[in-house]
């Protein structure tokens, strides 16, 4: 029953997770954020990290890249003021 509850867990932070391609983000709606996207709410975003972020490389940012790079703390959150 553990995994079972882990995997529970792990399903509520992936669909949060998920919730990391805002509206604001995503301006265009596609569900996927190009660099310039990023750039609007990320203006500290450089290019490099950008690509690191794109693990697949197709060069937008999706759900599960978002997840990970947030995850990883590669993106500062605009909403909070360290
Ligand atoms: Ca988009
Ligand atoms: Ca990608």
């Amino acid at each position: 029953m553990k995994n079972v509850t882990l995997v529970a867990a792990l399903a509520a932070s992936v669909a949060f997770s998920a919730n990391a391609m805002t509206t604001e983000i995503d301006t265009d709606g596609d569900g996927i954020a190009s660099l310039s996207e990023m750039l609007v709410s990320h203006p500290e975003l450089t290019e490099d990290l950008f690509r690191e972020m794109d693990t697949d490389g197709d060069g937008f940012i999706d759900d599960d890249e978002m997840a990970v790079a947030n995850e990883l703390g590669m993106l500062v959150d605009p909403d909070i003021d360290i």
